[in-house]
């Protein structure tokens, strides 16, 4: 048996062509269903529905075989134990600086005063601002990141941008891109070895289709 671990959402939908190029078809639809293991058309291929952010984990442990995970996830993760393969060019956003409109970040970073910035991504932001040599004190939030700024917790987010209507509609604006992001497929290094034969095929044919669409 194979395991793939996706989460629910653009990761599980972006997915599904690059499955279909591998001959690979889900067989039930993770909005209308409340299962976590979804079967597919190989009886020898099942899907398992993580959270986002804990589908490295489950790849790292043994607990998929494979998944698919954006970049900042695996950053914050660390990777140890991921074999990782392929950029799928997938999901694609950007990592960034944003402030409320009348906040004056650029002054801020000139005179060094030490920011308050709030971040699902720690790891990713305390490299970031050590890699300018300035002064943050992080403060972690799980969700609704852009609310910080708004209410005073903090001066500035490092967060997640795509379209850039969520920064708009909460009058924050991007001031600095820190880095681009897209997914990742992302190996058990065990099963690589021990489930050669099946695992091989999937990421040939991933490698294919994306050669296809970019
Ligand atoms: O929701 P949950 O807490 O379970 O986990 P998650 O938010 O990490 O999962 P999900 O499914 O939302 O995102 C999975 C992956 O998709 C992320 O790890 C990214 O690699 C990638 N991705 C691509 C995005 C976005 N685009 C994106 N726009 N993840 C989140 N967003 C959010 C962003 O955080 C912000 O709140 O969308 C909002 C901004 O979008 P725009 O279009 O208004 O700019
Ligand atoms: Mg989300």
């Amino acid at each position: 048996m194979i395991t793939l671990a996706l989460s629910k959402g653009r990761i599980f939908d972006e997915t599904l062509p690059l499955l279909a190029a591998a001959g690979i078809e889900v067989l039930e639809d993770p909005e209308k269903s409340r299962k976590l293991i979804l079967p597919t058309n190989q009886p020898e291929v099942r899907v398992v529905l993580v959270r986002a952010s804990d589908v490295p984990t489950y790849v790292e442990y043994g607990g998929a075989d494979l998944g698919v995970t954006g970049k900042d996830t695996l950053i914050e993760h660390g990777g140890q134990g991921l074999y990782q393969p392929l950029d799928l060019q997938i999901a694609k956003c950007r990592m960034s600086v944003a402030v409320r409109a009348d906040f004056d970040y650029a002054s801020a970073m000139r005179q060094g005063s030490r920011l308050k910035v709030a971040t699902k991504y720690t790891s990713i932001a305390r490299e970031f601002f050590a890699s300018k040599g300035v002064h943050v004190d992080l403060i972690k939030l799980y969700g609704s990141m852009e609310l910080a700024p708004l209410t005073g917790l903090a001066d500035a987010i490092v967060d997640l941008v795509s379209t850039g209507n969520t920064l708009k509609a909460n009058h924050l604006i991007e001031v600095e891109r820190i880095m681009d992001i897209s997914s990742r497929l992302v190996v058990n290094q065990a099963a690589l070895k021990l489930k050669q034969a099946q695992i091989r095929p999937i990421i040939d044919a991933f490698t294919q289709a994306i050669g296809k669409t970019t």
